[in-house]
């Protein structure tokens, strides 16, 4: 049995996919960040750093949602390129890589500025902004050339695309994001339309989240400000 540690964003959903599409047994265990669960010494002693998504299958504890994919479909032996497949390997590990570090981040970022920041960020925003487009448009164009990141397989790469494509609009601020990334929708809706996705996003609804982002929350996911108020985070 394994132990899942979540939140309905788009690193935890990323790995609620692998866990559906493998059809392993696990427990959900909501951990609420806008009320500080991810604080709680029992989260931290498998998380160190306080962010889900993390998992504990059979006594080994992995976060980060990269190494948990990576960690799951090693284990599990599916939706990965085989060892001896050193070239599908090496593509594996470039894409992940890039949207561990490069998609995943400039995106939050982005966000963050967006949607969560005092106002009059213009340039912190421009700057997530340009390279949340520079990153995505790279995505697109190796979509123009390959159904899937590896290919003609589907794989850990897609799922770790998807938890984020799913956030494309919000995370660029416009409705019209698709219509100048079609194959990014091509591919979302493709793996949306999976019956492990389905489930992925129903997991959610079996737990009630905070909703409002007030100054609890806030105190919560940007810690950092309480620096701007003369105290300690
Ligand atoms: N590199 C980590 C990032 C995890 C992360 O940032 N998780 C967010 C949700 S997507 C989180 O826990 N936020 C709560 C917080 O920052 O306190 C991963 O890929 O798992």
């Amino acid at each position: 049995m394994i132990d899942f540690y979540y939140n309905a964003a788009p690193n935890p959903m990323k790995v609620a996919l692998l866990l559906e599409e493998l059809g392993l047994a696990y427990t959900a265990h909501p951990v609420d960040t806008r009320k500080g669960d991810q604080f709680s010494p029992a989260f931290q002693s498998i998380n160190p750093n306080s962010k889900v998504p993390a998992i504990v299958d059979n006594g080994a504890v992995v976060f980060d949602s990269n190494a948990i994919l990576l960690f799951l479909s090693e284990k599990y032996g599916q939706f990965a390129p085989k060892v001896s497949d050193a070239v599908q390997r090496a593509a594996m590990y470039s894409w992940l890589m890039f949207i561990a570090t490069g998609v995943g981040p400039f995106s939050g970022q982005a966000v963050h500025f967006r949607h969560a920041a005092p106002p009059n960020n213009d340039y912190a925003l421009n700057r997530y902004d340009f390279e949340a487009h520079r990153h995505w448009g790279i995505v697109e164009k190796h979509l123009e050339q390959h159904r899937y990141f590896l290919g003609l397989d589907y794989s850990i790469v897609d799922m770790a695309f998807w938890g984020w494509a799913r956030m494309v609009p919000f995370v660029l601020g416009k409705d019209s994001a698709w219509l100048e990334f079609p194959q990014i929708k091509r591919l979302l809706d493709e793996i949306n339309a999976r019956d492990a996705a389905k489930r992925a996003e129903a997991l959610k609804t079996q737990h009630a989240f905070k909703a409002e982002l007030d100054e609890e929350a806030k105190n919560f996911l940007f810690p950092q400000n309480l620096r701007l108020k003369g105290l300690n985070p």
